[in-house]
């Protein structure tokens, strides 16, 4: 199997690459070899990042958007020439297998041609006044220092959706990735450095959230957070931010159902349900882990997911027959272990899996077995609570109108998903499922990169990731208003 040696990261602070005072070791969930060094750093680099950056900002804004715009065209390139090489580099520090580091890596080359083209758009509006000779017009403009703070599960997906809205905007951005999986942070910052983005307007300071994180939803030039991560921590970006009215975009998690309804394809749907359930080992925001089933059709989707489960490949991704990789890490396997037994005790029934793979091989990495319980009802905690892990909850319901119950009975609101063949049900779904995401006759995974991404309720706080959405995040509103009468108009007044 192929070893990188071990990389020592830098901060990318204001165009320098900067060693870090501490570091931290990376190590491959699917080895458990150390791969990287990661620096740890605090409020002493956050500082000088937001200066630069603040600096930096003031010129980029003036720049006309479709010349900012190109930087990103370039970026997009250099992604793309570079797609299998990252993609390998991915998998050796997140896990996922190779073929969805693969897609991951597309996610960010099609942010960087999307918002590129947003150079050209960026629309604002034109509106007529209520005067004569007077013209009125809403436009964008850029916030200033963006602040994000993205998870280890898509180490570079997500970033691109923050951070290219954001740059083709006009703001200057200060990242803290996750310091499981800085190795796709420090090469997407060389590549902003290949593609000649000006220096200071994209920075990466590594290290951990008590440090930095709390270093950046604290800075007073830092005017907007976009944050993806975990609930308790949105939570508290949210409440802190809020105090210093720092605008905030939170997307933090999900509990995800497929509804099988009696008449769907149940061979689709049991590919719809592995994919998304076991796809990035469960471990995606998105990730299918209820499966709220017709009774009429429990038994036979219960056998066919089994049997395929059965068939699943586990290991390193860079092996191309393994369709499940590991776990990030010891702590990830504790979790998934605890609501293993959480389910049995609220009298879920384990059907396969339920326990870590510890054999030969599977020893020195983070692995858990592919694991399906059934009989599970809305009020357990197995199927209320995030376990982000390979892990199913199979919920049996009598009617449609039970099923979206049930859907909706979360506290999270990002993805659901139905398989039926009835076009009223269809329509029905779409209009009563509560989250911010809905599929039909697919999994729960899978958003594209044009349409807005994010959820309802619990996860989030009404922002969105990607489409033309994330401009919001990025950009204040501006109205204009030009008075070319030559005399004073007084709204709402001089109107006969
Ligand atoms: C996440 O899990 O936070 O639709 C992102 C999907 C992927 C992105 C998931 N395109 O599952």
């Amino acid at each position: 199997m192929e070893k990188v040696k071990t990389l020592r990261i830098a901060n990318f602070i204001d165009g320098i690459w900067e060693e870090g005072k501490s570091y931290t070791a990376v190590i491959n969930p699917a080895t458990g070899e150390e791969i990287a060094e990661v620096p740890l750093s605090n409020s002493e680099e956050v500082d000088r990042a937001v200066k630069a950056a603040k600096e930096a900002q003031k010129a980029w804004a003036k720049i006309p958007a479709p010349q900012r715009a190109e930087v990103l065209y370039r970026v997009g390139e250099i992604l793309k020439n570079r797609k299998e090489e990252l993609a390998r580099l991915l998998t050796m520090e997140n896990g996922k297998v190779l073929e969805e580091a693969r897609g991951e890596v597309q996610e960010g080359i099609d942010m960087a041609f999307y918002m590129a083209g947003e150079g050209r758009r960026l629309f604002g509006q034109t509106t007529p006044s209520e005067l004569p000779d007077k013209f009125a017009m809403s436009v964008r403009v850029p916030v200033g220092v963006v602040g994000i703070i993205t998870p280890w599960n898509f180490p570079i997906a997500i970033a691109t959706w923050k951070s290219f809205p954001a740059i083709v905007a006009g703001n200057a951005v200060v990242w803290k990735p996750a310091t499981e999986t800085p190795i796709m942070a420090y090469e997407l910052a060389k590549i902003f450095e290949e593609a000649g983005l000006p220096k200071g307007l994209f920075n990466v300071v590594f290290g951990r959230g008590q440090e930095v994180g709390e270093a950046l939803i604290h800075h007073p030039d830092i005017r907007v957070i976009s944050f993806t991560g975990a609930n308790e921590t949105g939570r508290h970006i949210a409440a802190e931010c809020g105090r210093q009215l720092k605008k905030v975009s939170l997307e933090m998690g999900g509990k995800n159902a497929v509804i099988v309804m009696d008449d769907a394809d149940l061979d689709l749907a049991v590919d719809g349900i592995l994919w998304s359930a076991f796809g990035t080992s469960g471990q995606r925001c998105t990730a299918c882990s209820r499966v709220i089933v017709h009774e009429k059709v429990k038994d036979s989707l219960e056998e066919m997911l089994l049997e395929r489960m059965k068939e699943l490949k586990i290991g390193n991704g860079l092996d191309a027959e393994v369709k499940i990789g590991p776990i990030i890490n010891q702590a990830g396997i504790d979790k998934i272990k605890k609501y293993i037994e959480i389910g049995k005790d609220e009298g879920a029934k384990l059907l396969a899996g339920g326990y870590q793979l510890t054999e030969g091989e599977f020893g020195k990495g983070f692995y858990f077995a592919p694991t399906l319980f059934t009989d599970a009802n809305i009020h357990m905690r197995i199927a209320q609570e995030e376990i982000f892990g390979p892990v199913i909850a199979l919920i049996p319901v009598k009617s449609f109108e039970e099923a979206i119950e049930a859907n909706n009975s979360v506290t999270y609101g990002l993805s659901s998903s139905i398989f039926t063949k009835d076009v009223n049900r269809v329509f029905k779904a779409q209009r009563d499922l509560d989250t911010g995401i809905v599929y039909v006759n697919a999994g729960t995974t899978g958003a594209e990169i044009h349409l807005p991404f994010g959820g309802t309720k619990g996860t989030g706080n009404g922002h969105r990731d990607s489409g033309v959405q994330a401009l919001d995040v990025f950009t204040e509103w501006r109205a204009v208003y030009v008075d070319y009468s030559g005399k004073l108009q007084r709204a709402q007044i001089d109107i006969e």
